[in-house]
């Protein structure tokens, strides 16, 4: 599945719900997918995606989307406990699991060689897990998840594809735009 028509079916349901975004890659492709103020981008910020997205969920009654990464969430596997322990009830991780870490130049990542971050996620205690390869698979779970309660644990396995166009982040204009969003 490729990552960019993944990340639009995700944005086809999730409505207005906050979606905090992986670095890179990820960050470039929801940008283009849809530019919205509920879009949480995190460039640069490696491992922080789901971090980020768990502290939110604890603070809101809506659903949150974290669209994590393997290589980055490798980074901070620290995140995926917490959440277990936290059991957010309206906190969605979905991994984009590509195998790689993409945006440094497609360096295999741990999961590549038998890493299984769903595996991870049931031993710290999330219940909701799925493992999907294709786009029909990722729409059932999510659909799923967006019904009830959470915290759920996604990982799509996505193929390489072309890097898109660099989107044009500014940091500072994301964090005005996204509290906005909040407080109308
Ligand atoms: C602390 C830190 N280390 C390394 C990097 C460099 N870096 C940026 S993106 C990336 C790969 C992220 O991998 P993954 O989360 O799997 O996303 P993908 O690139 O595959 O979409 C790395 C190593 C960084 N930004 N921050
Ligand atoms: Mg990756």
């Amino acid at each position: 599945m490729l990552r960019f028509e993944a990340t639009q079916l995700i944005l086809k349901h999730a409505g207005n719900r906050p979606i905090v975004a992986n670095l890179g890659p990820t960050t470039d492709e929801l940008w283009h997918a849809q530019h919205r103020d509920r879009n949480f981008y995190t460039y640069g910020n490696m491992g922080l995606c789901s971090s980020l997205a768990l502290g939110m969920a604890v603070s809101t009654s809506e659903q949150v989307i974290s669209l994590d990464g393997d290589g980055s969430l490798l980074m901070n596997l620290g995140t995926i406990a917490t959440i277990g322990r936290e059991q957010p009830k309206n906190l969605i991780v979905v991994v984009w699991d590509n195998e790689m870490w993409d945006q440094t130049g497609h360096q295999q990542s741990h999961t590549a060689l038998g890493t299984d971050l769903e595996q991870v996620a049931k031993s710290c205690g999330i219940t909701h897990t799925a493992t999907v390869i294709d786009l029909e698979e990722l729409e059932t779970v999510f659909r799923t998840a967006l019904e009830g309660d959470g915290p759920w644990f996604i990982v799509a396995k996505t193929e390489q594809s072309e890097y898109m166009p660099v989107s044009p982040i500014e940091p500072e204009m994301t964090l005005y735009r996204f509290r906005n969003s909040f407080s109308s």
